[in-house]
């Protein structure tokens, strides 16, 4: 059996910040496996289609905004239950709430702007990292 793969994106504010390698060793840390992983700028094309399910939403154009303000890590990561486990091990979408121990918990600011930056991106359901697999590892 095949073990369950997700997608990891450490976001522009991850990458400026100098976070990346903190990030991904706690990802290996806890036992997943890298198995893939690019940097790059994301496309406002690309990005629409990975957050099509907050199209309409206030902060959907900020957000493509800062997605495409600077490189991000896209990362293919493997594990069992690796999609719940990456989404515990990032904490809730906002920072402050995010709890301590967490990557948003221990590492992620509040900047009071538009869009939560909150360092990370992991897909949500076996069929969101099917399709944003896809999208990111063409
Ligand atoms: P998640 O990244 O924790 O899965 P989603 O609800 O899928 O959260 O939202 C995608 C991204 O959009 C978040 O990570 C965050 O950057 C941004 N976002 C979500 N909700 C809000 C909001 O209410 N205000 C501002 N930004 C938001």
């Amino acid at each position: 059996m095949s073990a369950e793969e997700t997608l990891i994106l450490v976001k522009p504010d991850g990458v400026a910040r100098g976070l990346t390698g903190e990030i991904l060793r706690r990802v290996e840390a806890k036992g997943y496996r890298i198995t893939d992983l690019r940097m790059l700028t994301a496309s406002r094309e690309l990005l629409a289609e990975h957050y099509e399910e907050h199209e309409g939403k206030p902060f959907f154009e900020p957000l493509l905004e800062f997605m495409s303000s600077g490189p991000v890590v896209a990362v293919r990561a493997e594990g069992n239950r690796v999609i719940e486990g990456f989404r515990s091990l990032a904490g809730a979408t906002d920072p402050t709430a995010a709890a301590p121990g967490t990557i948003r918990g221990d590492l992620g600011r509040d900047w009071g702007v538009a869009v939560q930056q909150n360092l990370v991106h992991g897909s949500d359901s076996t069929l969101s990292a099917e399709r944003e697999l896809g999208l990111w590892f063409a």
